[in-house]
């Protein structure tokens, strides 16, 4: 396709300059997306048949006091197409966000796939990515504690091939049988549809205590992985594992992880909580001021593959998506990356709309047998019928591939193409046969070959009844603050339910899982140990046998495996971290600049902040435009503050008491301080900060050697090590 030039896209009858298209790098997709965008900028306004409009604000009166004319089309249309303008939300993952980007491989793959674009190390693949929430609402807050979607769409040569993962390797149920019911659980409950976007409820425990197959994804579920700092700071998984056939219809097993190259980072629970208010659309606007500031968010992609003479050789079932492959087990092999480099330009059109589905593969890949994954090959064209409206979802801008489509599909709501010739069927003697069959070894897609031999059962294979070796060893490979947050995570959750006996059920999980996790929740919640930890599975058909169906003893071949925790992630780079600048009247100018010059250089984003939206006078006469003043700020939204001195700048500070919160806010979430020493003295005793250094606290003359370790220090995320001394009152 020629490359179109984006500041001339055709939107009407004279060119348009588009600054965002021309800042950020295009690709095919996005050329393709620029045929159907429309600029108002500079245009008359007509009705939607092109009627130039004279008087958009009043509507057509029998007098000027008059009732309103049937007649006025304007306003019957304009009024009509508000009263339609909304679609249902996901019925899961409704709360996104997305991003344009492209995926570029490192390596060929030919000897295990023919997917081209896992061939071809020339060519990038654009991508369009949605991250989301599962459980709440459109409307509701990034920062609740859930798992997060990680959906990817490759606009490949081939088609598209949608990977639609989560940032949790594993799920919380076997059997896509019982997705409506885990999801039925864990949403609002339907008297009172209360509680938003939270677990934290009795319906929610109520399912888990009685599906121990949950106790794998509960542990990380608590964890802080479903509490990202940002999208680009959490990693993405397939879960399911997937199948790649080769040009000789040879098939490896694989599992797909996206590492994001940002290193694995969580804000904490308290932060979560107050981030909701102050900010909830705090994710999607990390996403997309690092793509507007040109701190593209990068993964690379790693694939564990496994040869299909190795299936039965673990402890646990391939097929069985509440267990993850450990890394000691199969390394993962990086072999591309991903960057988004292009948000949207209109969230409804390209986020919302965009229609993703397991089932969009690619030759050369193919799926498992594994239950869960089969259930989502039906659900996801299906739930798109519903909310996009009909069965031309597809020809939304947005999901159309980059290659043309030619079929004998016709018809239906809202059909976009119009198909010439006479036949819509196949075989055709009229038309020579076309659109005509292609042959494999032209790329067309043949499933691959496998050979089954089996009888129907409505059942579970016992293969997957191995319930806690996966929870025990995700729990054992945590760090001790890991390990804490579970605790308290857990303590939360199960003190916001309301019947006793579901707490109770659920200790007897924990205790199946650790008895010293076990034991500290139980404390927390004043209840005693259970004296058995009897296995509440109930997944049993009516007529079925109970003891078939009890979780299995864990027979985990590893006791702990590294890449499950986050504590020994990448801790290298501060781009996209939020870095507050607090200063008043009398701020030692020199020390702004070179605090900002290098936090700059190494791509972090500065923000000043000062008691009001004046311009603050530095020591020298110069002035600073503050971004924000203590009003509007929190530190829960930063990463990391630095207080400029001398003397009356911090004594300006030590009087506003938003200010002083602020430090220790950012004291107490363990993040990088660095207090000017000039003048500190005084606002060190207003805070609750302890006067000496420790890994992250520096109160120094702010030059080079302090600027560096305040890098090092937020690069590093936050000393959660530290918690239990950073004691403060917030
Ligand atoms: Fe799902 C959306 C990920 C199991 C049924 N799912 C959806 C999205 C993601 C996932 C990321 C949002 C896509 C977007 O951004 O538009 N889902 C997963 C993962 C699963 C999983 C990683 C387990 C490994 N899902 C799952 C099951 C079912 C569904 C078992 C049903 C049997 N999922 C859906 C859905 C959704 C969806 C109802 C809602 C909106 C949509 O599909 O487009 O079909």
């Amino acid at each position: 396709m020629a490359k179109k030039d984006k500041t001339t896209a055709k939107r009407g009858t004279e060119p348009v300059v588009d600054k965002h298209a021309v800042e950020n790098p295009s690709n095919e997709k996005v050329e393709q997306l620029a045929a159907f965008e429309v600029s108002d900028s500079g245009k008359e306004m007509t009705t939607n048949h092109g009627i130039k409009i004279n008087d958009d604000h009043n509507s057509l009166k029998a007098g000027d006091r008059g009732a309103t004319l049937l007649e006025d089309f304007i306003l019957r249309e304009k009024i009509t197409h508000f009263d339609h303008e909304r679609i249902p939300e996901r019925v899961v993952h409704a709360r996104g966000a997305g991003a344009h980007g492209t995926f570029k491989l490192y390596k060929s793959l030919s000897k295990y796939t023919r997917a081209a674009f896992l061939n071809n190390t020339e060519e990038e693949t654009p991508v369009f990515v949605r991250f989301s929430t599962v459980a709440g609402s459109r409307g509701s807050t990034d920062l609740a504690r859930d798992v997060r979607g990680f959906a990817v769409k490759f606009y490949t040569k081939e088609g598209n091939f949608d990977l639609v993962g989560n940032n949790v390797p594993v799920f919380f149920i076997q059997d896509a049988m019982k997705f409506p019911d885990l999801i039925h659980a864990v949403k609002p409950e339907p008297d009172n549809e209360i509680p938003q976007a939270q677990s934290a409820h009795d319906t929610f425990w109520d399912f888990i205590s009685t599906a121990p197959e949950s106790a794998h994804m509960i542990m990380w579920a608590m964890s802080d992985r479903a509490l990202p700092r940002s999208y680009s700071m959490m990693e993405g998984f397939g879960v399911h594992t997937f199948r790649l056939v080769n040009n000789e219809g040879k098939s490896h097993f694989v599992k797909f992880h996206w590492k994001p190259l940002l290193g694995v980072h969580a804000v904490s629970w308290d932060e979560a909580q107050k981030i909701s208010g102050r900010d909830p659309d705090f994710h999607r606007r990390d996403l997309w001021d690092s793509i507007e500031s040109g701190a593209y968010p990068e993964w690379e992609l790693g694939l564990q593959i496994i040869p299909e003479e190795d299936e039965h050789k673990f402890d646990f079932d391939l097929l069985d998506p509440t267990k993850l492959v450990p890394e000691e087990l199969v390394p993962v092999e990086i072999v591309g990356k991903l960057t988004l480099n292009r948000n949207p330009q209109n969230y409804f059109s390209e986020t919302e709309q965009v229609a993703f589905h397991v089932g969009h593969i690619v030759p050369g890949i193919d799926f498992t047998n594994d239950p869960l994954m089969q259930g989502r090959l039906f659900s996801y064209t299906d739930t798109q019928l519903i909310r996009l409206g009909g069965p031309n979802f597809q020809e939304i801008p947005i999901n159309r591939p980059i290659i043309p489509v030619h079929n004998n599909q016709r018809d239906g709501f809202m059909r976009q193409a119009i198909n010439v010739g006479k036949t819509a069927y196949s075989p055709n003697l009229i038309a020579d046969n076309a659109p005509a069959q292609v042959k494999e070894s032209d790329g067309g897609f043949t499933s691959y070959n496998e050979r089954i031999d089996a009888k129907k059962v409505r059942g579970r294979s016992e293969s997957f009844l191995d319930h806690y070796s996966q929870a025990q060893l995700f729990y054992n490979s945590q760090s001790t603050p890991e390990k804490n947050h579970i605790v308290n995570a857990l303590t939360f959750e199960l003190s916001k339910v309301k019947q006793i006996a579901i707490r109770e059920r659920i200790l007897m999980l924990l205790g199946n899982i650790n008895e010293d996790l076990q034991r500290q929740v139980a404390d927390n919640l004043g209840l005693e140990i259970p004296s058995s930890n009897t296995d509440l599975n109930l997944v049993v058909p009516a007529d079925g046998d109970i003891k078939l169906h009890q979780s299995k003893q864990p027979t985990s071949s590893i006791e702990r495996s590294e890449a499950l925790s986050m504590e020994k992630t990448k801790k290298e780079s501060i781009k996209s971290r939020q870095i507050a600048v607090l200063l008043a009247d009398g701020f030692i100018a020199e020390s702004l600049t070179s605090i900002q010059q290098k936090i700059e250089q190494e791509n972090g984003l500065i923000q000043i902040i000062a008691p009001s939206l004046r311009a603050v006078k530095s020591n020298n006469g110069s002035t600073v435009q503050p971004d924000q003043a203590f009003l509007t700020a929190d530190a829960v939204l930063f990463d990391a503050v630095c207080v400029l001195g001398g003397e009356d700048s911090f004594a300006t500070l030590a009087s506003i008491p938003d200010a002083v919160q602020f430090v220790n806010d950012t004291y107490k979430h363990c993040k990088a301080i660095l207090l000017d020493k000039d003048g500190s003295q005084k606002f060190i005793q207003t805070t609750h900060l302890d006067s000496k250094n420790d890994d992250a606290f520096f109160i120094s003359k702010i030059d080079k050697e302090s600027i560096n370790r305040f890098i090092k220090a937020i690069a590093a995320h936050r000393v959660w090590h530290l918690e239990d001394k950073r004691l403060v009152p917030a």
